[in-house]
């Protein structure tokens, strides 16, 4: 079986080692291949490293590496290196680089220097974290530049800032009047997405933030489509219980958009392409016009892999029909 998941960081993440927990722990099912196409949109260059959230929170995740409690970033890490950059005043301080972590920017860099895309440098990265070996191929949505931005207020007029810095250094509390996705519109899918999503026998939307995660991947020309007319069935599973974001700001950012903020509001953002939708007992009222919905038998909560892995198996029951 070939399962393809669109995903951002956490929540991406997490339901994707769920899902290889629940494969692996499923006689059968252990052979199956799980492909992720991750949102490189929260991408960054800080200090001339090359940045990217999304990728390394999926590579520490299902690596074993991660910080379990905050999410992202490394386990045990330290933070010698930004404090010496602080005691030179070096900008930007409110985002936070660990040692262990910069050395991922580093190698990235390194090797973005020396001419290898950025596919070829994840390759490179998910091999160090055991991906391959667990039958998890990690992908870029695309090998082209692509960086989110919020447009906010800026006294009477307008301005964009990046993404992490509406996210991170103002926590998403200045009003996002829109979003601005630099290089999304001239970006081509990476190596193998397109198949991914085409030669999938299910396609998986994972709890990940509708707009800024998987809402970015589908903006790459072609993945929408290709997710509207594989033969696969496509299920998803909300972010949102009660109208609230598990963690996070997904829901400014819908507000942003002007969608609502609801479990059956994220849907119809797929609404061209969804099968399927699972949802928390507290949404149980939800209905779709063009898909099913199915109600989890437990709080729709990543709370441990366990927990993870039977809401994923729950959304391939639903692949079934
Ligand atoms: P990010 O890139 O780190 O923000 O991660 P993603 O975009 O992959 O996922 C973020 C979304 O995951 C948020 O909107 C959360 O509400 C959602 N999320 C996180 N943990 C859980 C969980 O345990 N259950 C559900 N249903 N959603 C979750
Ligand atoms: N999130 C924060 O809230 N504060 C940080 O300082 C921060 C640093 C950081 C460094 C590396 C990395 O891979 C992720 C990091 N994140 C941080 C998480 C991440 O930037 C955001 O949660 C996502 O991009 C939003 O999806
Ligand atoms: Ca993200």
């Amino acid at each position: 079986m070939r399962i393809t998941a669109l995903a951002g960081g956490v929540g991406g993440a997490r339901f994707v080692r769920g899902l290889r927990h629940h494969l692996d722990a499923t006689p059968g099912l252990g052979e199956a291949e799980v492909t992720v196409v991750a949102n490189t949109g929260d991408d960054i260059t800080l200090f001339g490293l090359r940045v990217s959230p999304d990728v390394d929170t999926l590579l520490y995740t299902l690596g074993g590496g991660v910080e379990e409690q905050q999410g992202w970033g490394r386990a045990e890490e330290t933070h010698r290196v930004q404090a010496e950059l602080a005691a030179y005043g070096a900008l930007p301080q409110w985002f936070t680089l660990g040692d262990r972590d910069l050395g991922t920017h580093i190698i990235r860099s390194q090797w973005l220097g020396q001419g290898l895309t950025p596919s070829q440098v994840t390759a490179r990265l998910a091999g160090r974290w055991g991906l391959p070996e667990r039958r998890i191929t990690l992908l870029p949505m695309t090998d082209d530049p692509v960086e989110t931005h919020v447009v906010v207020a800026d006294g009477e007029r307008e301005a964009a800032i990046h993404f992490q810095e509406w996210w991170v250094r103002h926590g998403a509390s200045l009003p996002a009047h829109r979003f601005v996705v630099a290089g999304l519109d001239r970006a081509a899918p990476a190596p193998g997405v397109l198949e991914a999503v085409r030669d999938a026998d299910v396609v998986l939307l994972p709890p990940s933030n509708p707009v800024v995660s998987v809402g970015i991947v589908l903006g790459v020309p072609g993945v929408r489509e290709a997710l509207r007319e594989t033969a696969a069935p496509v299920v998803g599973v909300s972010p949102l219980i009660s109208g609230r974001p598990v963690r996070g700001h997904a829901d400014a950012c819908l507000r942003a958009i002007g969608v609502p903020e609801s479990a059956a509001g994220v849907a119809g953002l797929y609404e061209d392409l969804l099968d399927a939708w699972l949802v928390d007992a507290a949404d149980a009222d939800t209905t779709l016009p063009r898909a099913r919905v199915a109600v989890h038998d437990e709080p729709l909560l990543m709370s441990d892999v366990a927990a993870a892995g039977r809401i994923a198996a729950h959304a391939l029951r639903l692949a079934e029909g």
